[in-house]
């Protein structure tokens, strides 16, 4: 079973991993990911694989295309923050199901996008700071941001888009990037929001493809971004795109990702992949 995409998240002991169901059907050519699914381990070692929690068509106004997501847990509840295809609106949306368990079932939790009308609206990361707000980031190759109520299923106020620069991201906006100027780096999609010792991380693919994973840091949630460099370099992981994650669990850290080297695999068909890791004493990767 191919699985793209992973989101992982730590809940009451154990570690879950939400993916994308990469069907890769011959010739291998495009996407087919109608459902997610979900695996847990107590340990890092031993996964369990769950029934179906959740698919594309669950949401009744979305076409298809379970593409990358994140589970969280307020309050007792989890809220699975989804990219699919809209059945009437030319794109991608942000759909958002709930559940009173970490493996499910979800449902549809407003029977209507959270957010819908473009094609960069794929890969929403959903972050809860210490203060209780909550904040979505999402977008390929535009980075858009907003605040979400305390009901983690609306949105407070506009939504954002980040302004990329130099100094932020490694390259100006996409509008403004000149072409045959080789930037330090590209922001391309998958963003990944965490903290970590009052620090923000902001982990995102970049370069176009094929993708390597890079990250910026902050000192609030909403920015400003610095560019810090890459935290996986491209290499020969089978996959044009890559989406990574990061979760601290039983005092190690895990750096999770994708690659299409399961037999059989590719680009259309990629698998979730883990890597132990420790920060640097000054934070960064
Ligand atoms: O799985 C479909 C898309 O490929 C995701 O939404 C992107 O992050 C890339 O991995």
């Amino acid at each position: 079973k191919y699985t793209a995409d992973p989101g992982a998240m730590v809940h009451d002991g154990k570690v879950y991993i939400y993916a994308g169901h990469d069907e890769c059907p011959p010739p291998k050519e495009h996407y087919q990911l109608n459902e997610w699914c979900v695996f847990s381990s107590p340990d890092m070692k031993t996964w369990t694989e769950h029934p179906v929690p959740l698919k594309a068509k669950d949401f009744s106004w979305a076409k298809g295309e379970a593409w990358a997501s994140q589970v969280i847990e307020r309050d007792g509840k989890f809220y699975w923050y989804v990219t699919v295809e809209h059945g009437t609106i030319h794109g991608k949306s942000i759909g958002v199901a709930v559940s009173d368990s970490p493996v499910g079932p979800f449902k549809d939790a407003i029977g209507k996008p959270l957010h819908d009308g473009s094609w960069d609206y794929i890969d929403p990361t959903v972050f809860i700071d210490d203060d209780g707000r909550a904040y979505l980031y999402w977008g390929n190759p535009n980075i858009y941001y907003a605040e979400l109520n305390d009901d983690m299923i609306s949105l407070k106020g506009e939504v954002g888009k980040l302004e990329q620069t130099v100094e932020s991201f490694g390259a100006p906006n996409p509008e403004k990037r000149v072409k045959d100027v080789k930037y330090k780096d590209t922001y391309t999609e998958g963003p990944w929001l965490h903290k970590r010792e009052g620090k923000y991380y902001l982990l995102y693919a970049a370069g176009g493809v094929p993708e390597h994973i890079a990250y910026s840091m902050s000192d609030g949630p909403l920015g400003p971004w610095k560019y810090m460099g890459e935290i996986m370099p491209l290499q020969d992981t089978g996959s044009f795109t890559n989406h990574c994650g990061v979760i601290d669990y039983k005092g190690n850290s895990y750096f999770f990702y994708h690659t299409g080297k399961l037999p059989g695999g590719g680009g259309f068909g990629r698998s979730a992949a883990v890597e132990q890791f420790k920060n640097n004493a000054d934070g960064t990767f």
